[in-house]
């Protein structure tokens, strides 16, 4: 799994922007997931959801903020009482350990890219070197020495990357700056028809995206033009020893130089631009490297010969804005967001080159895996194993509609809570805090979605359909009005909503 890893920048769903031939394999000689979405669309809620099969509301981690319930049972605890040898490396962002593993490495919060520091069970370490790079050394390093050939195992193997702010390793910026990326179509959207969030949320690449701690302008630069509004220096790039930076400055040096000889004859739109591109030549140079690295490990699986008998899966804790509506960040249930990448291999099982357009969610992954394995799944668990659709059965596979729930607000990026339901065909959202919108959506005829047709006489019955379902959908998965108000209560008891 990686952080923030936008579908959009992944060869096998399409290759505008990047190329990720080792990544791509997993769909070459398995299965492309092109309907999967999370539950709600941010970092460690996501990950909670990953390893409890439950939704947010139940789990109880409804934002990046509270730490996880580690009362949950999560699907490594039992891969390991079943006879599995357990590990995780990389990104997790509870605020506490993990259970049921035999080792772990884990950044501490968000990480840092370079010379990281990780929390293992016999203390804190500090690892010189690039993120991706490391936590795939650490995860080489067990497969070679740790790993108890007699035993079938579980690895975790979880990236950083690509999550803001977005430093490359020395190999990729070099490359990555140097290229101009296609503009989305909907770069400059003024959010028309969409009042409720779209217009309040913070995630505009000209207007928040931070000229100095996203796109790497420096504070001389900043100084000299004189600009009121630049954002936070950033930090990440102290972490740097003086090789490094010595080699980043020989790479953003110029970059900075050239931005101060534009700087006066830029205007929104060419600003907007330029910031566009800085960002995606950082965020998909990072990419780089996963890719890099998803294919040593694959590489290390093949050589080993465990490639025939190991299930790869790859996914995302959810997916990215990459300019999509003029944004970058995620969390709202529009489909750049609300989807995220999912790629399995199950040699033997899944007929290679295979795309899959059911829809799928974070949330089944633990009962797949435990399926897969052949362990018993807790009957509270509330996703679905997909173990139906890797074998091909699809007769089997009854889900017409997903169910979605997103919290943190009032909170960074200002995207305010929502609830909302998707079919193959409507997306119906409820904005219920702040604000009490509605929006529906023909995902066919409006695949961008820039049309909220609510309102629209044309869709009454649709929308009167589509709300019976969501109530239906909010009983079954055991949420409810008063466990939402419990969540904005929870907010009012810590302080972060004021009250009168
Ligand atoms: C940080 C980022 C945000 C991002 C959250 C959540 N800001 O706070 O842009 O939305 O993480 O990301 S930063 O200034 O610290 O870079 S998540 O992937 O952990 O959910
Ligand atoms: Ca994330």
């Amino acid at each position: 799994m990686s952080d923030d890893h936008a579908y959009q920048a992944i060869s096998a769903y399409n290759d505008n922007l990047i190329k990720t031939p080792n990544i791509d394999r997993l769909a070459n000689e398995g299965m492309l997931f092109t309907n999967a979405s999370v539950t709600n669309s941010i970092c460690a809620p996501s990950r909670a959801v990953i390893l409890t099969g439950k939704h947010a509301h139940i789990n109880g981690k409804i934002d990046n903020l509270s730490p996880f319930d580690t009362t949950n049972i999560t699907f490594p605890q039992l891969f390991k009482e079943a006879g599995y040898q357990t590990a995780m490396f990389g990104k997790l962002h509870f605020g506490n350990n993990p259970k049921g593993l035999d080792e772990f490495k884990i950044l501490p919060g968000q990480g840092d890219y370079y010379n990281p520091k990780f929390i293992t069970s016999t203390g804190d370490t500090i690892i010189n070197g690039y993120v991706t790079d490391i936590i795939t050394d650490l995860t080489l390093d067990w497969m070679e020495k740790r790993r108890d050939t007699t035993k079938p195992f579980l690895l975790m193997y979880l990236h950083k990357a690509p999550h803001r702010s977005w430093l490359p390793a020395n190999r990729h910026y070099k490359t990555y700056t140097k290229k101009t990326f296609p503009l989305p179509s909907t770069l400059f959207d003024e959010y028309n028809t969409r009042d409720a969030a779209s217009k309040t949320a913070e995630m505009n690449i000209l207007r928040h995206m931070h000229l100095g701690y996203d796109n790497k302008l420096t504070p001389e630069t900043i100084n000299e033009l004189n600009i009121a509004y630049t954002g936070l220096h950033n930090r990440a790039i102290d972490r740097m020893n003086n090789i490094q930076k010595a080699s980043w400055d020989s790479v953003y040096k110029p970059i900075n130089e050239n931005f101060i000889a534009q700087y006066q004859t830029m205007n929104d739109s060419t600003l907007m631009v330029w910031k566009y591109q800085r960002y995606m030549q950082d965020y998909l140079g990072c990419i780089a490297a996963v890719d890099d690295n998803v294919g040593r490990l694959l590489n290390y699986l093949d050589d080993k010969n465990l490639s025939n008998n190991t299930v790869v899966v790859y996914t995302s804790d959810q997916g990215f804005y990459l300019g999509e509506h003029g944004w970058f960040d995620k969390r709202f249930m529009y489909n750049e967001s609300f989807k995220t990448p999912l790629l399995i291999k199950w040699p033997n099982k899944i007929a290679p080159g295979t795309t899959e357009d059911e829809m799928v969610q974070n949330l089944d992954f633990a009962q797949t895996f435990l399926d897969i394995a052949g362990i018993e799944a807790p009957k509270d668990m509330q996703g679905k194993s997909l173990v139906p659709l890797l074998k091909g059965e699809k007769e089997l596979w009854d889900r017409d509609a997903v169910y979605y729930h997103y919290y943190e607000y009032p909170a960074e990026h200002a995207v305010k809570r929502h609830y909302g339901i998707a079919t193959k065909r409507y997306k119906l959202i409820h904005y219920y805090y702040d604000v009490d919108a509605w929006e529906l959506y023909d995902r066919k005829k409006d695949p961008m979605e820039l049309n909220n047709i609510y309102n629209s006489a044309h869709y009454t019955s649709v929308v009167k359909e589509l709300k019976e379902k969501l109530k239906k959908l909010r009983i079954n998965y055991k949420d409810s009005d008063s466990l939402t108000n419990h969540y904005i209560q929870v907010y009012k008891d810590k302080g972060y909503i004021k009250q009168n």
